[in-house]
């Protein structure tokens, strides 16, 4: 595993930690007829190992290659995919349910980080589990880390339990102490279970899992796989639901990630010997450091900007900015759902929230980006990292939706930025807006472009001419802008005059621009990254029909529905046709077309 993540990175720390965990489950249990589900599925590289695609590991991640996560059409033993963390539970207690309902008789494993466990959907399985009482299994796989430092309650009470005896032995050495108690005898004994119990809850933390219904095991030692066994093979035979609470070390087995298990979570290719990480040397900062840097100078200025984040400290840039501003930067941990709402509460006393959650994680959100904000126009602003296609980690992570799930919303503002100094303007303009609005960024790296001193807002809804041209017009959002300029000199070198139209807003369309150019240019393409079903593309056709422009000539470019696999997004993006050569061809075939059919302009 090292040597393969070393070439090409990956979920290094989170992959080593439960290596010996992943090795007794599939020793104890007979996966696949046993269902194991593996909450994320970041942590779950051995288990690929170890069934079946040992050989294939090196292409992991890699275009064509092994997912990062689970896959079920990968392997049967990947019993649930994943990427989100929190599901496994609910997933886990479905199958049991069903199993019993088929009156069969497999054992259901869900295994789950400390991480994890804090998810609300984890919670609400958690509850139903334990009042449903089935046989089911939970392990716990706690290493006291997200990715960053676990937060909240739950993580502290975990901790207590860490730091205490083993519910089981304090059990029995109470009873062992009874009786030894002179006259207390083994009648006395018995009648004496409740206070037994009572001191033993007294002493131990790990008792709130059992008055929610489960079976306590632990804490035990999760690299110690003799001790593992030994109650795997109880819980086998309880008919009840249990949990087993396993410690483990982040990173586990390579020193540089066991030291830094926050850096080494997820990385990049890296130097064996030295632990160094290997980083290709980029000529712009990332759009996550622009969204960090921007928000730091707004915050500076502004002391009612606050800025959350959940659970990605780090994937957010907002670890930057903690420092100088700890009791403006809030993290709820994996809680986007309370995060959102959470923000609409501090919004309604007067600050000015930025909400930054990755596109794909926004959309555990919905209800509350409905309910709790737009619907009473409450001013949030949402920083949407990672929308569009994100490259290695694959179908669960593209943020391919957003667009199509905030536009349809009242009240909301919906920006995507062509460059570095757009997003930081845009994010100027979310933030003074006095409604609810998203801006919308790519992973990755910029295009090198200058950032203003003074960061102007923009004007609401109106979008930007980068290019005029008579024989057709390509309307783009986002990062895509850049592509179809491009496209656009490419054409030109060709004699073809199009214009090119940076739309900045997906909503408010600016109406004006696009039916000017319908009506000049008489053809347009649109170009997203981002699924063509309502998306951006759609948002402009209405826009045409809406206005009595239903015969103009339109070809929309996108990401067509589908559940694509991981790749380097620039291949990706080559494969959809939304790069320069891409948009070119397609303007190229539209006119092409046209004159095949006498269209003159
Ligand atoms: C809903 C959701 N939000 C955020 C993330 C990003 N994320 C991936 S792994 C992770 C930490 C998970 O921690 P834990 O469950 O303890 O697993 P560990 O990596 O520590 O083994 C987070 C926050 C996610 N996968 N899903």
């Amino acid at each position: 595993m090292i040597e393969t993540l070393s070439k090409i990175g990956g979920h290094t720390a989170a992959s080593l930690g439960p290596v010996e965990l992943s090795l007794a489950l599939h020793y104890a249990f007979d996966t696949p007829r046993d269902r194991l589900i593996w909450d994320v599925g970041h942590q779950a590289y051995s288990h690929k190992i170890l069934t079946g695609r040992r050989d294939r590991f090196p292409t992991v991640k890699q275009y064509g290659g092994l997912s990062g996560f689970l896959r079920r059409e990968e392997s049967p033993y990947d019993v649930f995919n994943a990427g989100h963390a929190g599901t496994s539970i609910s997933a886990a207690l479905g199958m049991a349910i069903a199993r019993d309902l088929k009156g069969d008789d497999f054992h259901v494993i869900a295994v789950i980080g400390d991480g994890g466990l804090t998810a609300g959907m984890a919670m609400e399985a958690f509850n139903q589990a334990g009042h449903d009482k089935r046989r089911l299994i939970v392990v716990l796989n706690d290493n006291e880390m997200s990715i960053a430092p676990n937060v909240g309650a739950v993580s502290g009470y975990l901790n207590r339990i860490r730091g205490g005896q083993p519910y089981n032995t304090i059990k029995d050495e109470i009873e062992e102490l009874l009786k030894s108690i002179p006259g207390v005898g083994e009648m006395m004994f018995k009648s004496a279970k409740m206070v037994k119990d009572a001191i033993s809850r007294a002493f131990v933390p790990g008792v709130l899992a059992e008055e929610l219904g489960f079976r306590y095991y632990g804490p035990i030692n999760g690299h110690d796989t003799d001790a593992l066994l030994e109650v795997f093979e109880e819980a086998k035979n309880l008919d009840h639901p249990v949990l087993i609470h396993t410690l483990t070390k982040k990173g586990k087995g390579y020193e540089p990630a066991e030291r830094d298990p926050y850096s080494w979570h997820g990385t990049t290719p890296f130097d064996i010997a030295s632990g160094a990480f290997i980083k290709s040397k980029a000529t712009a900062p990332t759009y996550t450091q622009v969204f960090a840097d921007t928000t730091a100078s707004m915050m500076e200025r502004d002391e009612r900007i606050v800025a959350i984040t959940a659970a990605m400290p780090d994937g957010t840039g907002l670890n930057k900015v903690s420092p100088q501003f700890p009791d403006r930067v809030i993290d709820v941990g994996i809680a986007e759902q309370h995060a959102v709402t959470l923000a609409a509460g501090m919004a309604l006393e007067g600050m000015k929230p930025i909400c930054a959650i990755y596109s794909t994680f926004l959309q555990r959100a919905f209800d509350q980006v409905v309910h709790d904000v737009c619907l009473m126009d409450i001013p949030v602003a949402f920083a949407v990292d990672r929308g569009g296609i994100v490259g290695a980690d694959g179908p669960t992570h593209h943020g391919l939706l957003d667009f199509t799930y905030l536009r349809a919303l009242p009240n909301m503002i919906v920006m995507a930025s062509k460059d570095e100094n757009e997003l930081a303007r845009m994010l100027k303009t979310a933030v003074e807006a006095g409604h609810p609005a998203a801006v919308r960024f790519p992973r990755g790296n910029g295009l090198g472009v200058q950032i203003d001193e003074v960061l102007e807002p923009l004007e609401i809804g109106k979008g930007e001419l980068l290019r005029e041209g008579r024989d057709g017009a390509i309307v783009a959002i986002g990062h895509m802008v850049s592509e179809a300029v491009e496209a656009a000199e490419r054409l030109a070198a060709e004699g073809v005059e199009v214009a090119v139209m940076n739309a900045r807003f997906v909503r408010p369309i600016d109406t004006e621009m696009v039916l000017a150019l319908a009506d000049t240019a008489g053809c347009l393409v649109t170009v997203e990254d981002h699924f063509l079903d309502g998306g951006f593309g759609s948002a402009i056709l209405e826009t045409l029909e809406a206005h009595g422009r239903s015969g103009v000539k339109i070809a929309r470019l996108g990401v067509p529905v589908g559940v694509h696999q991981h790749g380097p997004p620039e291949v990706l993006r080559a494969r959809f046709g939304i790069d320069a050569a891409g948009i070119a061809q397609r303007v190229r075939d539209l006119i092409a077309a046209d004159r095949r059919l006498g269209v003159h302009r």
